[in-house]
């Protein structure tokens, strides 16, 4: 049988991230959004699979939109939650080593680079995702807005570092219209650590010849 996918939990609890996002989005964007993902790709990959079995090539393509966009919304938030860290237990601190010293060695600092990612994600239309990747055969940092539940890793050659959600479910029940507050606010609980961890793997990930 085809694989399924299951809901991870959150390593913190949903009011740990308070004041930046508060425990009612965090609860919501976890359990019915996540959760939605997660139940309509198993559905559509059952679905693919049957369609598979008896030769039915129709079938197989119209169930393409649903595996990317429902199998793009469980990568891009699994990636999500972990990138996050509540404040004084991680978030926002950045971090020392060769991540940092390259981050700023390509965009002046941490300051220029937030900015640089900002501008980026602010007027990004519609529902999408603000990417930092890292392409190894160039040992180049890109920021990439994607749109909808488009992964970064298949829909660019680049590895994710750190995703940002700026689909309105994402802050809208806080920040109301206001994304660029949202976008202000969310520095405070980048889990750093994390985003460098996983520069460390993908340093080891062939992504493109570039
Ligand atoms: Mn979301």
């Amino acid at each position: 049988m085809v694989k399924q996918y299951t809901l991870p939990n959150l390593p913190y609890n949903y009011n740990a991230l308070e004041p930046v996002i508060s425990a009612e989005i965090m609860e919501f964007h976890h359990k019915k959004h996540h959760n939605g993902y997660v139940t309509n790709l198993n559905k559509a990959l059952l679905d693919y699979e049957k369609a598979e079995e008896s030769g039915d090539l129709e079938t197989m393509i119209s169930l393409q939109s649903a595996i990317k966009f429902n199998g793009g919304g469980h990568i891009n938030h699994s990636i999500f939650w972990t990138n996050l860290a509540p404040i004084g237990k991680g978030g926002g601190e950045f971090p020392k080593g060769e991540f940092a010293d390259k981050l700023i060695a390509q965009y002046g600092s941490f300051d220029a680079f937030i900015q640089k990612f900002n501008s980026k994600a602010g007027p990004l239309q519609g529902s999408g995702w603000c990417w930092l990747g890292f392409c190894k055969s160039s040992e180049r940092f890109h920021i990439v807005a994607c749109n909808n539940q488009d992964p970064l890793k298949g829909s660019t050659p680049f590895i994710p570092l750190l995703g940002i959600d700026v689909w309105e479910h994402a802050y809208y029940l806080q920040y109301k219209n206001v994304r660029l507050d949202y976008l202000k606010a969310i520095w405070q609980i980048v889990n750093w650590a994390n985003v460098a961890d996983r520069f460390e793997k993908a340093k080891k990930v062939s992504c493109c010849s570039a």
